[in-house]
């Protein structure tokens, strides 16, 4: 099987190697997986998105996105891991092949590839998109307080100069945009959203944006925690779980408040490892436990929503 020069499951790719893997996972895998792009990004780089399942009528879907925040490096690993992991399983693991014939998933590599491309290139911290802004030599807005979810009335900044900007309105920036014009047009289908990010090891779930529960909120905690569980079983990681607001801190205008207030009742952020130690430099010595770990849990709750 050709593999794409360079890229590695267990080191960080740059976006191009990102970007040539996902056109040779679809051609590797033309029953299993294919591409599509959802919109350009600021700087007019093309967003990949994978679809991942067996061809079937009326199924469900899982969206899963990776890559909002440009420093958290290990979560495009995640989604690349994930991919992997499915299609060498498919037909192998029953678990893994039951999920691929009844589900579809829907698997963004990376949303803020500009901002990913610029750590690689500028800045190792950097966090936002790179779009102007007008009235302001900064630049960028934070991806994850640009969703119309109490858009910019807590934990979000109205300054452009600052990690947490929300944004001159919701849904400013073309990548939150072509994520949630995507998500909308697939509403009646996609019964989960997860979104990954690090560093911290929770499983956080609405809301942020308010420190109200949600009104799935019991449901949501006893699959955080059943998660949780499964994560922790194969090295011993420990997660906190719970609402994003009362388990980190209030933030509006995040994606997973949003899909949820869309009605995607499993919506999850997941905050990878570490605690801080590491943090957003985590060592590539840890990319396969971690995506290992992961894998379970996001299995796990994949398995919940073709229950449900
Ligand atoms: N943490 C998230 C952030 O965007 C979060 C936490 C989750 C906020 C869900 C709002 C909604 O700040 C990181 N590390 O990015
Ligand atoms: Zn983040």
């Amino acid at each position: 099987q050709a593999r794409t020069a360079g890229h590695s499951y267990v080191k960080y790719n740059d976006w191009d190697t990102i970007a040539a893997w996902t056109a040779d996972i679809a051609a590797q895998n033309p029953d299993l997986v294919s591409r599509s792009v959802i919109g350009k990004t600021y700087e007019g780089r093309p967003m990949y998105l994978l679809k991942m399942g067996k061809s079937g009528a009326n199924k469900k879907a899982i969206f899963m996105d990776c890559g909002f925040h440009a420093r958290e490096w290990i979560s495009p690993a995640f989604c690349q891991w994930f991919v992997k992991e499915a299609v060498e399983t498919y037909g192998k693991d029953t678990v893994m092949t039951t999920l691929l014939d009844k589900l579809d998933f829907y698997v963004l590599p990376v949303l803020n590839i500009d901002g990913y491309v610029y750590t690689w290139t500028k800045d190792r911290m950097w966090r936002k998109t790179r779009s102007k802004n007008s009235g302001s030599i900064c630049i960028g807005t934070d991806p994850n307080r640009n969703f119309d979810a109490g858009w910019c009335t807590i934990g979000a900044s109205e300054y452009p100069c600052d990690a947490t900007y929300c944004g001159s309105a919701p849904e400013s920036e073309k990548e939150t945009k072509a994520l949630a014009d995507f998500i909308r047009e697939h509403l009646s289908t996609i019964k989960a959203y997860l979104t990954i990010h690090s560093y911290s090891q929770l499983l956080l779930f609405p809301y942020s944006y308010t420190y109200n529960l949600p009104s799935d909120y019991e449901e949501l905690n006893s699959i955080a925690r059943a998660a949780s569980k499964e994560l922790a079983s194969l090295y011993n990681t420990k997660y906190t779980y719970g609402p994003g607001a009362k388990t980190i801190y209030p933030a509006a205008g995040g994606s997973d408040d949003w899909a949820y207030d869309q009605g995607i009742k499993y919506s999850f952020t997941f905050e990878l490892r570490d605690t801080g130690r590491y943090g957003f430099l985590l060592p590539e010595s840890q990319i396969k436990p971690t995506c290992e770990e992961t894998f379970l849990a996001v299995k796990y709750i994949a398995n919940y929503v073709l229950d449900h």
